[in-house]
């Protein structure tokens, strides 16, 4: 389908046709351009409104910039440039999300209404790109510099009420066809010049220039790393510094800077890496989710009250259950907290968290759990006391009702054998802050039905959450790759390099926090409590460094001092930590030297691909872009670089092979390139 073109009177209407999200692919510009031509030619029509079904184009065809059919004639520039000669008015009617392309369209026309619940937004720096047909200087010139700074550099959706008072909209209407259509009638009778958001120049005179340097220095700091977003601010400082035509061209050639960046592929590989990670093989649609219309949640303390607000966010009623009121008012003052810091920062509203608050039930009996939909257990990591809850929800909870662990390492099936109901039974492991973090790792255990999945994956974008399904396996997809990364840190400082070092190396690269920074942040304690748990294979041993910092009392941030000294959060070095990795050295007889910082890195994330492609070998991940989401969206790997898997395969698979060759002989066999690793080195790419 592309663009149906019909008569409203005396203005004609172009309706966008093009599932799922009418994208300006190559059918739908061809359709624009042929009926803009045709209300052009036909003297009985006096305007025209763009409209679309269902919600208004959210953007270019993503598929066409990786094919490069996007830049086929007529592009989106040239679907302008006819908006712009035909000498009629052409009104948007924007329902849904104008998005990227889509809200550049909107820009072109003359005027724009859009329906009360519509959102518009520039997003392009999420795929790494600018606009690039004319966005930046469009919606300048409208709203102004600050505003456009704002929404475009963090890819805002912005609500319709919040357009039209910068000046974005012209009206807001209940049915936005007939108001444009109107409109459309008023602006052909009125005589006067038809409005170009183009020809505007009152918001971009007398700029201060000291405006863009200090939004460039604050868009390095906010998306370290990332180029997309310090090319918008170049394009809006052209905006408003050079003449209109200049300025056009130069975020023209910005846009096209970013589209062929490493950046913009790996952030398009994410994009459509989240979205084929829904998708359960060999689970079609045709088994339906459970609604879920009421959740319960047990164990009320920092992951539970979490998940508890995850739930209350998504207008799902949700009880709290611990086995005491006082547990439970602690649990609910962490609540309370947290919506109280969200409301001083300005994301919430007083009104909202009031009425995600008033979802929130408490109770220390299982019998309130009667008529639920899920419960989600998250108590802390007994497993005998996690099988007594389960056997108890099993008693307590509806039968239909699917009864869910947060475990982040337990085994499901052990978990699921203490109920009647194991095809109900699923693991839906959080991240921590359960109610900020995106990544749900939903596990199956061996019954676990496809019903049951299907609804927990569903489950997972109604709380707004990228869910990713994993086998049942220790760790899972995340927290078994994780442990090679932070062991490997310890082996690196034990043969020379120092927690600055490695942390320099890491947070360069675009991880928010290093290894050992990270190791602080947890606690020193609490992951060697962890490790004094966990046997290692005989032919594996573990770095004495964390115990030692950990009976030293060098245990992170909360105690002021781990593999850093802290005052509040700020780091810095503690020659003493030297000394003790240093003695470590010593007692182990490696002679320390200087390690490059390419060989961190590799030493670093290597081994993270390396297990990884051991978890596709046993089909715990269903694909390897699945375990790129987990790295980005659990763990921090940044976007831009693709995942785990996705930045090995550009930088050369053959590269981790060597480097876990090279490792194996002092590491263990556990080190040994997987096969699955060799399979894709050989062709290159991991399908
Ligand atoms: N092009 C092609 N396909 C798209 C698409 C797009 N722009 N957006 C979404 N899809 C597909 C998506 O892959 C999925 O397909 C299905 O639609 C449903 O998407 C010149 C160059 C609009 C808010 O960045 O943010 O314009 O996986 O699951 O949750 O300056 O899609 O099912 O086969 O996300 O309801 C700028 C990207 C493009 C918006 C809807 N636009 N899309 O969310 O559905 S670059 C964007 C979204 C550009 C110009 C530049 C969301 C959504 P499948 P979905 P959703």
């Amino acid at each position: 389908m592309t663009t149906n073109y019909r008569l409203a009177a005396d203005v004609v209407v172009l309706e966008i046709d093009n599932p799922p999200v009418n994208a300006l692919s190559l059918r739908v510009r061809e359709g624009l351009v042929e009926g803009i031509r045709r209300a052009a030619a036909d003297p009985a029509v006096r305007g025209i409104v763009i409209g679309a079904k269902g919600s208004f184009p959210a953007g270019a065809d993503i598929n066409e910039i990786a094919t490069g059919l996007a830049f086929a004639p007529p592009i989106l520039l040239d679907v302008q440039a006819e908006m712009e000669a035909i000498g009629k008015p052409i009104v948007a009617a924007i329902t849904g999300t104008a998005l990227g392309g889509g809200f550049e369209l909107a820009l072109t026309c003359h005027a724009r209404v859009a329906s009360p619940e519509a959102r518009v937004g520039l997003p392009e720096v999420k795929l790494g790109l600018i606009p690039g047909a004319g966005g930046t200087q469009r919606f300048t010139r409208l709203a102004g510099p600050e505003a456009a700074l704002e929404a475009i550099t963090g890819a805002a959706q912005l609500p319709a009420s919040r357009a039209l008072e910068l000046g974005l909209l012209d009206a807001i209407a209940a049915d936005p066809l007939a108001e444009a259509v109107s409109f459309a009638q008023r602006l052909a009778g009125s005589g006067a010049p038809l409005p170009r958001a183009s020809a505007r120049a009152e918001k971009i005179a007398d700029v201060d220039p000291q405006l863009f340097a200090t939004w460039r220095a604050k868009v390095a700091k906010k998306y370290r790393g990332q180029l997309a977003p310090q090319r918008v601010c170049e394009a809006i400082e052209a905006a408003c510094t050079k003449e209109r035509a200049e300025a056009f061209k130069i975020e023209r050639k910005l846009y096209l800077e970013c589209r062929e960046s490493p950046q913009r592929k790996a952030l398009m590989h994410v994009f459509h890496a989240e979205r084929e990670a829904r998708r359960i093989p060999g689970v079609g649609p045709e088994v339906a989710p459970q609604s879920i219309r009421r959740a319960a949640v047990v164990g009320a303390g920092t992951m539970g009250a979490g998940i508890a607000m995850c739930f209350a966010n998504a207008g799902i009623p949700v009880t709290l259950l611990d086995v005491s009121p006082d547990a439970l008012e602690r649990g609910m003052d962490g609540i309370r907290g947290h919506y109280a810091a969200s409301v001083a920062r300005g994301s919430l509203t007083h009104e909202k968290v009031d009425w995600a608050l008033s979802l929130i039930g408490t109770t220390t009996d299982y019998d309130a759990l009667s008529s639920v939909d899920i419960v989600i257990e998250a108590v802390f990591e007994d497993p005998e006391l996690k099988r007594r809850i389960f056997a108890e929800l099993d008693r307590h909870s509806p039968e239909h009702a699917i009864l869910a662990t947060n475990t982040s390492t337990l085994d499901i099936d052990r978990i699921a054998e203490a109920t009647s109901r194991p095809q109900q039974v699923v693991g839906t492991h959080f991240f921590s802050p359960a109610h900020v973090m995106k990544l749900m790792e939903n596990v199956r255990g061996a019954k676990t039905s496809p019903r049951t999945l299907a609804t927990v994956m569903a489950l997972a974008r109604t709380l707004g959450k990228v869910p990713v399904l994993a086998g049942n396996c220790d760790g899972f997809i995340g927290n078994r790759m994780l442990q090679y990364y932070g062991a490997e840190a310890e082996r690196l400082l034990e043969e020379g390099a120092s927690p600055e070092q490695i942390d320099r190396v890491i947070e360069a690269f675009g991880f928010a926090m290093g290894p050992l920074a990270m190791r602080d942040l947890a606690g020193n304690d609490v992951g060697w409590a962890i490790r004094r748990n966990r046997t290692l294979p005989e032919d594996e041993r573990w770095s004495p460094i964390l115990q030692r910092m950990a009976e030293s009392g060098r245990l992170g941030q909360k105690s002021g001092r781990g593999f850093y000294l802290y005052e509040g959060r700020s780091r810095r070095s503690d020659p003493e930590v030297l000394a003790l990795i240093e003695g470590v050295s010593r007692e182990l007889g490696i002679e320390r030297r200087e390690i490059p910082d390419a060989q961190i890195l590799a030493r670093l994330l290597h081994p993270l691909v390396n297990e990884g492609a051991k978890i596709l070998e046993e089909g715990i991940a269903a694909r390897a872009g699945d375990i790129d989401i987990v790295y980005v969206n659990g763990y921090g790997f940044p976007a831009y670089e693709g995942g785990p898997m996705f930045w090995a395969e550009r930088e050369g698979l053959e590269r981790v092979i060597e480097t876990m060759e090279a490792l194996a002989p002092s590491h263990g066999r556990r080190w040994q390139p997987a096969q699955r690793l060799r399979q894709a080195a050989e062709r290159g790419r991991w399908t």
